[in-house]
């Protein structure tokens, strides 16, 4: 449970923040009781404002696979910083992070950086419409890409039926170019584009999904996306947010082979600072003002402190090369819980990418939204909230991803175990 300073924090935050956060999951709304306000982050660990500290597996959403303030970032972020913060001017720097962008991702052939991963999605959209002289997007349930007017859709009723606003605020006319189908269902994605053929500009997927919790592809789902948007002259764009530099140096795309036209970046391409990028084949990026008529911007775009942190962030993943040792203690720790789980009886389904992973309070396996929705959203709020006693952060959200930096450690990952252990015995 949040603590004084927390509780007292919030009310003077809920006077004159909407809801008392700058970002709705912080809110603890699906968990319950107040948000707990951090001070402090350092490696593994937060420390909250009325002086507790947490085995972090949140990491801020995903950017910080290095810890928190990792030394060599917060070096680099500083030395810019004095430099100075933003020129609204080119700089070598913003080359240089794109340069090293396109060495790992080599799909993104020309780069644009960006403010955060929405303006990029939102822009990859734009850019897609106009390359193609087609409206419709289709994406998958479940799958987020920031609060893009366009994809806050949910389903329509149908495979094929045109989505509606997800959100108010959204015009129906603008949700109607957006068709929504499973994630992992190949044979409604191509119903939804031989239904609208001709009028799809692009379909946008997060390769592995982390936004309904972590539901991975099924072998095929990728490599049919490929050849069906091939096939209609449709933009196939990888929502790489995410994963982009959490499941190998690079995304996704360099672990299953699929190359897409268009690729999003952001969380840890940023190093922890607010910078994300879009990019892709040179004949559609050219496109991009000021070379081409898409007109896409931003003052702080490429600043050089965001950029310092990402530089830096990179550079230090190519020299750790830390994935082996994070996807191994990632794995280990799913099977603890799952072991743990079989043995009293908790219905709990881990899955498990690299390293990230969700645990799901349901007994079924869940290969999409339909399957994560089964998911016990209230047994998870008491999971949750017995583990924040403990000392333990995970995603105060039953559908979100929690995630582990190189900064955990054996004794970190064994303590958590334990905790897991004990309140998945004790029956939260
Ligand atoms: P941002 O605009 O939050 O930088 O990125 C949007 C975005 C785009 N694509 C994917 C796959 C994403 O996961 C996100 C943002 N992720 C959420 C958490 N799953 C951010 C947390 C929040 O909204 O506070």
């Amino acid at each position: 449970m949040a603590g004084l300073v927390s509780r007292r924090l919030f009310r003077r935050a809920s006077a004159v923040i909407p809801g008392g956060v700058n970002s709705p999951v912080r809110a603890f709304r699906a968990v319950g009781g107040t948000p707990v306000f951090m001070r402090s982050g350092r490696g593994a660990w937060l420390q909250d404002v009325d002086g507790k500290r947490y085995l972090d597996f949140c990491l801020s959403w995903g950017p910080l696979i290095l810890g928190h303030a990792r030394r060599e970032v917060v070096a680099a972020a500083g030395r810019a910083l004095r430099r100075g913060s933003t020129f609204g001017a080119a700089t070598e720097a913003e080359v240089a992070l794109a340069e090293a962008i396109r060495q790992a991702v080599p799909s993104m052939e020309l780069v644009r950086l960006t403010s955060s991963g929405t303006e990029a999605a939102m822009s990859a959209v734009r850019l897609a419409r106009a390359f193609t002289g087609r409206d419709m997007v289709v994406k998958f349930s479940g799958c987020y890409h920031g609060h893009v007017d366009s994809l806050l859709v949910a389903a329509g009723s149908g495979a094929t039926t045109l989505g509606v606003p997800d959100s108010a605020g959204v015009p129906e006319a603008w949700a109607r170019t957006t068709v929504t189908v499973p994630y992992n269902d190949l044979q409604a994605a191509a119903a939804a584009l031989r239904r609208w053929r001709g009028r799809v500009a692009a379909v946008i997927v997060e390769p592995v999904a982390a936004n309904m919790g972590v539901v991975l592809p099924r072998p095929g789902f990728l490599e049919g996306l490929r050849e069906l948007t091939a096939r209609h002259g449709v933009l196939l764009v990888f929502d790489e947010v995410i994963t982009g530099f959490r499941v190998c140096y690079g995304g996704y795309q360099r672990i299953c082979g699929v190359k897409p036209d268009l690729t999003v970046l952001g969380k840890i391409v940023g190093g922890g600072l607010p910078l994300a990028a879009y990019g892709g084949r040179k004949d559609v990026m050219r496109l991009v003002a000021p070379l081409g008529p898409v007109y896409q911007a931003g003052t702080l775009s490429g600043n050089p402190v965001a950029v310092a942190a990402g530089l830096e962030t990179l550079r230090l993943l190519k020299a750790l090369k830390p994935y082996r040792r994070l996807e191994e203690r990632t794995r280990s720790l799913a099977e603890d819980i799952r072991r743990c789980a079989r043995a009293c009886g908790a219905p709990v389904t881990v899955n498990q990418a690299a390293s990230m992973m969700t645990v799901f309070f349901t007994e079924h396996p869940v290969t999409d939204y339909a399957s994560a929705k089964l998911a016990d959203a209230g047994r998870y709020a008491a999971f949750f909230q017995a583990l924040l006693e403990s000392g333990i952060y995970f995603p105060p959200a039953q559908w979100e991803a929690a995630f582990l930096s190189a900064a955990h450690g054996e004794r970190d990952l064994d303590r958590a175990a334990r905790a897991i252990g004990r309140v998945l015995t004790a029956g939260s």
